[in-house]
Formats: C-alpha cells, sequence, structure tokens
C-alpha cells in the first residue's frame, strides 16, 4: 500500500527547502541559456531545483519512476508505476524578468491516474495542492467545489498570441470567446492559472501546447474541486506528450466548447 500521506508530508517539506533556495537565488546573478528557440529560456536555478528533488525523490522513493521537464528524470514510454512529474520552475520567463508569476509544479501519478498535485507560488508563498479524493486546499485553507458561472461574467486566462493567426487552432473561435467573456488575463505561468481556475480566481484557462510537467498537478488540483481539464476539442489530455490545454469550471468548460470551440 501506498502511503500518500507521508508522501504528502514530505513533498511539502521539499517544495518549502526548494522555494527558499529559489528566493535566496534573488540576490545573485542567474546564468540563462536557451532550449528549443531564443525565447525558450533555462537558468541555472532551473536545474539545481530539479536536482535537488530528483535526489531527494531517488533516495527517499527507490521505485519511484521522474519525469522532469530539465530532462534529468527518466527516459519513460509510459506513466506505468508511481511517476513525479516535475517542473521545477513554471514560468522561467515571468522568474528571469519579473522574480514573480513563477511556479514550482510537481503532480504524483500512479498508472497514469494523478493522486497528488502540487504548486507552489514561490515569490508569494502560497501553495496549492490536492489529494485526489481528499480535497484541495490553499496554505491550509480547503478551496470550496467550483460552481457555474454564465459566460458573460467570467474571466479566462489566454495568452494573445492565440488571438491572431496560428497553426494550432482557428483563432477566429477563440477571438469570438474573449469578446464575450467579462474579461481575460494572461499570467506566464501554466501552473499558476491551473491553480486560480481550481481556486475560482478564473472561470478558465486555455492554451495550446502544454507539455505534461506543465499540468501534471493543476489537472490534479482542478479536478478535485470539479472542474475538467480536456485539450481544446473537449479530449483528455495525453500525458506522454503536448497538448493543447482547456481547463475550466464544471458547466462552464462544457458551455465553451459548444458554444464556441467546437462550433462548426
Ligand atoms: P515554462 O516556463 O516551464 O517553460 C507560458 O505561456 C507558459 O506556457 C509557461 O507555463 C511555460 O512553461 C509554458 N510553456 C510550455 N511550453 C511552452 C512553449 N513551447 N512555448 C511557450 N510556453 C510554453
Ligand atoms: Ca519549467
Amino acid at each position: 500500500m501506498v502511503n500518500w500521506m507521508e508522501i504528502d508530508q514530505q513533498v511539502k517539506m521539499w517544495i518549502m527547502e526548494a522555494g527558499s533556495s529559489i528566493r535566496e537565488s534573488f540576490q545573485h546573478s542567474l546564468s540563462i541559456q536557451t532550449k528549443s528557440n531564443p525565447n525558450d529560456l533555462v537558468t541555472n536555478i532551473d536545474k539545481e531545483t530539479e536536482r535537488f528533488f530528483i535526489s531527494n525523490i531517488r533516495k527517499t522513493y527507490p521505485g519511484h519512476f521522474i519525469l522532469g521537464e530539465e530532462g534529468q528524470g527518466d527516459e519513460l514510454a509510459s506513466l506505468e508505476g508511481i511517476v513525479w512529474i516535475i517542473d521545477p520552475i513554471d514560468g522561467t520567463m515571468n522568474f528571469i524578468h519579473q522574480q514573480r508569476h513563477f511556479a514550482i509544479s510537481i503532480g504524483i501519478y500512479e498508472n497514469g491516474i494523478g493522486r497528488l498535485g502540487y504548486i507552489y507560488d514561490v515569490a508569494h508563498d502560497e501553495l496549492y495542492y490536492a489529494e485526489r479524493g481528499n480535497g484541495a486546499y490553499m496554505n491550509g485553507v480547503r478551496l470550496p467545489a467550483l460552481t457555474e458561472v454564465p459566460v458573460e461574467k467570467a474571466l479566462i486566462a489566454i495568452n494573445a498570441t492565440w488571438l491572431v493567426k496560428n497553426r494550432y487552432f482557428d483563432e477566429k473561435k477563440l477571438v469570438s470567446l474573449a469578446s464575450r467573456v467579462r474579461g481575460t488575463r494572461s499570467y506566464g505561468s501554466a501552473a499558476l492559472e491551473l491553480a486560480y481556475v481550481a481556486s475560482g480566481r478564473l472561470e478558465g484557462y486555455l492554451t495550446m501546447r502544454l507539455s505534461p510537467w506543465d499540468f501534471a498537478a493543476g489537472k490534479v488540483l482542478v479536478e478535485e474541486v470539479g472542474g475538467v481539464v480536456t485539450n481544446l476539442w473537449g479530449q483528455e489530455l495525453d500525458m506522454m506528450k503536448t497538448n493543447s490545454v482547456f481547463a475550466g469550471a464544471p458547466g462552464f468548460h462544457k458551455k465553451i466548447l459548444t458554444d464556441f470551440l467546437l462550433k462548426k
């Protein structure tokens, strides 16, 4: 039997320790490199933070597997077993430019099912977490179940990039949605945007190409408060690939799919 409660205590301690180190790193200069393109950034702190989690997980839970954004984890062909899906810093561009609006994101999955999810807003010291079937919380305060909100009163997160012609999705549908809701926002950290959906600060979040470590924790959180997470076509997310992501409050998610995203 897996002792999820013990794992939960352990992860929270590691997250707090990693968070303090990241806040301390603001005093020192960063070493910044680019990955797939000039705007795809990684720093020494992303790598050090990932290494911190991986070495602790390997020592404490040698039978578990790890999928990490910076590639220091395992090469996995499936989500069989217990898999930690880690983004040491989600929103690296914000981390570099703003020293805020970035998060540590950790999802723990068992045979493909999300069991635990943690999103730590490092600059604000806010930890969002959920255990499947046992509730979602922010800094110890239980997050209430999400309720249905009409489109006209909804606040959604979407990046302006997706409202101009792009090769992922018909921008006209997204423009039509953006002009119908009460307001749009873009925070630059998928994990935080998902945490905001889970905590009712946003009714929805739509984006085009996220990797499993960007949404693994957020999916557990949003689903635990009754929200729905799919791709922009309403299909289940593939945990081994990049996906478009649409997270939303119950009812709202369905309505947006029918009235906007899947509309002919
Ligand atoms: P990252 O900072 O961990 O890379 C920015 O809009 C958000 O989308 C961030 O959460 C960023 O995660 C994520 N993202 C993931 N893949 C991306 C990509 N190829 N281009 C832009 N943002 C990406
Ligand atoms: Ca990252």
